[in-house]
Order: structure tokens, then C-alpha cells, then sequence
């Protein structure tokens, strides 16, 4: 187990850093964002100080998640530290509601910074990975990072990979043959793009006369479980893929929030108006590894949050005090999370068959 952990430590050391964008894709990325001083900070200060403090909140929320699991208390864990930089500007950006007016999310198994902003509650989050009844995304019946709220158009997010693409293709057609300003978001990882699935989501969403209000995206981590990118992709950038099909693309630094955030709100003005789609990648962190099943254990990559720290506490944006006092008591809400939950009830066998099917109608397919 150690010599694994620590050829796995050392894989990701290998690993390149986020290069600077180039070429026609990488409009966002060719900004001014390296700048150091509050004067510069292309963002309002208060907008900064929100977005440091829900990827903060996130990242107490994964890593209290992680002990849960650690702890005995949980099968299994799957999740997005890492990934704040862009998942939190995400969620912050969204037209959070219920039906096609609104943004439908197809999300993948990292997206607890998007839903965070969004604004879940972190006992939400426990009650899924402690597979309680009280889990408003399943009843305690799926995955920890497999949310699913209808209330804000999150559908649910599905263990096989990539087949999220395909899905969101049917509810960004409502939203164009319905006309609303509403736009399909889908997320999903470097790997899952060799899925038919994202093939499908570029054909469809680019038809001449019937381009789809999609924003596509992927997130880059350079990894597929155990399986290192730079031996899987011939092309130099996934979102180059979406040239060839006359689409707007674009390519971040996920791991950077301002960028993340500045590309975001362009790219859904953008498909808000033209109602066409887009391909944007985010180069992003894999921080604790794949999953529990490699371990969950912290590796050396970039840190997108403490690296924003150092900007905003450079930037006097917020003080180490500010920070500290913010942890302790995300840290204290996520305890009480877990400790009010360890006393909520697991599902009984007779909800089995809830929302397995639309109404239950059919839900007993043994008397099929
Ligand atoms: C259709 C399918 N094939 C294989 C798997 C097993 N699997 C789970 S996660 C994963 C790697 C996904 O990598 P990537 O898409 O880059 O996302 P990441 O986990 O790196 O965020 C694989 C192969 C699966 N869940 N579904
Ligand atoms: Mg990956």
C-alpha cells in the first residue's frame, strides 16, 4: 500500500504544470490575470472574498467527507478537491432553477465546489456519503459526489462516465425549441471524452440551423484513474477537438478562480445570446487522487486554493486571521454535519424501488 501511494505520489510530481493558453482557443487565457496587486484584480473585492470562502467551504466539506470515510463511517469516497478554481465560479455563474428557463447541470463526480456555491448544504453532502435516509439526492442509495437536485435542474450524476454529454443534448433541445435564455452545462474529466458520448454531444450541439445552448466542458486533470493522459491524446488540447466542428472553444487555467470566473461569465453571455454551444477545457488539480480506491490521500500538485490565498492575502483582500477564523468554522459546521447525521436513519428495504422509474408506476419490475 505505501509503495503504491508513493509511486502514485511520485507519478503526480511528474505531472506538467498548467502551461499558458495559446492559439485560437485560448482567448480568456491570453488576458492580463497574473497581476499580484489589489489594484489590478480584475473582480470586486467582495465577489473575492465570496469565492475564497466557498472554495474554502468546499474544500473542508471534501476533506471532512475523506475522514468520514477514513473513519469507517462511509463505503466510499469520490470527490473535487482541486478542482474550486473552476467549480466554484461554475456554481457562482449559473441561473440556479427548476425547467428549461433555467440552467440544466449534467454534472460529473467532482462538482461538490459547483453545488457548494450553489448554495447545498454541507449535511447534504454527509447524508449522501453516509447513505442515510434523509439524502435529499437519493435517499441514501448512490455514490458520496453523485448529487442530484431537481429543484435547481442538477440531474443526477451518473457513475458510467461520459454518458452525461449525451444526456444534456435532450434538455438544452427544450431550451432552444422553447427559446429560453437557459443553457445545458456539462462537466466531465479528461478521460471520459474518449467516451462516444462527448463525440455525440459535439455533432449534435453543432448541426447547421440547430446548434444547442450548450456550455461543454471538460475538466482536465491529466489523469483517467491510474492511466496519464499524455499517453491517450494525440491532440495537443481536447478543446482543439471542437474546431473541427466550427465551434466557439476555449481553454483555462481551472486552478485559477479569477480566470475561471472571468471565462465563465463570457462564455454564457455568449451562448445566452447566440444560443450556440461551447467547448471550453479547464486545466485543473486531482488533489487527493482518484478516489478512495487510490488511497485519498493528499498529493504534490498545484493547490488552486492556497495559491488564491496568497493572491487576496498579497492583495489585502482578506487578512490570515480572516482565513483562519473562516476554516474554524467551516470546520465546525462540517463536524456537526457528520455528528448530527451519524444519528439520522439508513433507508429500509422497502424504498428499494423509489424513483427507480418516473411516478413508480412500473417500479416493481418483478411483476413484469
Ligand atoms: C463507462 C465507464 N467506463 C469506465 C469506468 C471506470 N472509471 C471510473 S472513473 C474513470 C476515469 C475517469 O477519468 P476522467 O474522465 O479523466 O475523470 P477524472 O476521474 O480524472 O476526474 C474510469 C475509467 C466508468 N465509471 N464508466
Ligand atoms: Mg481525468
Amino acid at each position: 500500500m505505501k509503495s503504491n501511494q508513493t509511486s502514485l505520489r511520485k507519478r503526480a510530481r511528474a505531472l506538467p504544470k498548467v502551461a499558458p493558453a495559446k492559439g485560437r482557443s485560448s482567448r480568456v487565457a491570453k488576458g492580463k490575470m497574473q497581476t499580484r496587486s489589489l489594484a489590478k484584480l480584475p473582480l470586486p473585492k467582495e465577489l473575492l472574498r465570496r469565492m475564497f470562502s466557498l472554495m474554502l467551504k468546499s474544500r473542508v466539506l471534501e476533506e471532512r467527507l475523506i475522514k468520514i470515510y477514513k473513519a469507517g463511517e462511509a463505503f466510499f469516497w469520490i470527490g473535487g478537491p482541486g478542482e474550486e478554481g473552476f467549480g466554484v465560479p461554475l456554481g457562482m455563474l449559473v441561473q440556479k432553477g427548476q425547467g428549461p428557463d433555467f440552467d440544466y447541470l449534467h454534472l460529473h463526480y467532482r462538482s461538490t465546489p459547483t453545488l457548494v456555491a450553489m448554495g447545498m448544504k454541507m449535511e447534504d453532502a454527509v447524508r449522501l456519503i453516509m447513505n442515510r435516509a434523509t439524502d435529499p439526492c437519493a435517499g441514501g442509495r448512490n455514490f458520496a459526489n453523485h448529487y442530484c437536485f431537481p429543484e435547481w435542474n442538477v440531474v443526477p450524476v451518473s457513475s458510467p462516465i461520459g454518458v452525461q454529454y449525451s444526456m444534456a443534448l435532450g434538455t438544452a433541445h427544450i431550451q432552444a425549441k422553447r427559446k429560453t435564455t437557459g443553457v445545458s452545462v456539462v462537466t466531465g474529466g479528461d478521460a471520459g471524452t474518449a467516451a462516444g458520448d462527448f463525440a455525440s454531444a459535439l455533432v449534435w450541439s453543432t448541426r447547421p440551423g440547430a446548434e444547442l445552448p450548450m456550455l461543454i466542458t471538460v475538466q482536465n486533470n491529466g489523469w483517467g484513474i491510474s492511466t496519464a493522459y499524455q499517453g491517450q491524446h494525440g491532440e495537443e488540447r481536447i478543446a482543439d477537438r471542437g474546431r473541427a466542428f466550427g465551434m466557439r472553444t476555449c481553454y483555462i487555467n481551472g486552478n485559477d478562480p479569477i480566470e475561471s470566473y472571468m471565462a465563465l461569465s463570457s462564455e454564457f453571455e455568449y451562448i445566452r445570446k447566440t444560443r450556440k454551444p461551447v467547448l471550453l477545457e479547464a486545466r485543473v488539480s486531482r488533489l487527493y487522487g482518484h478516489s478512495s480506491a487510490s488511497g485519498a490521500n493528499l498529493l504534490e500538485e498545484e493547490d488552486p486554493l492556497t495559491l488564491f490565498a496568497d493572491r487576496i492575502l498579497q492583495a489585502g483582500v482578506l487578512t490570515k486571521s480572516d482565513i483562519e477564523k473562516m476554516r474554524d468554522d467551516f470546520q465546525a459546521e462540517a463536524l456537526a454535519a457528520q455528528e448530527k447525521v451519524r444519528g439520522e436513519p439508513h433507508p429500509l428495504r422497502d424504498s428499494i424501488w423509489d424513483h427507480v422509474y418516473v411516478g413508480s408506476d412500473n417500479g416493481d419490475w418483478r411483476k413484469f
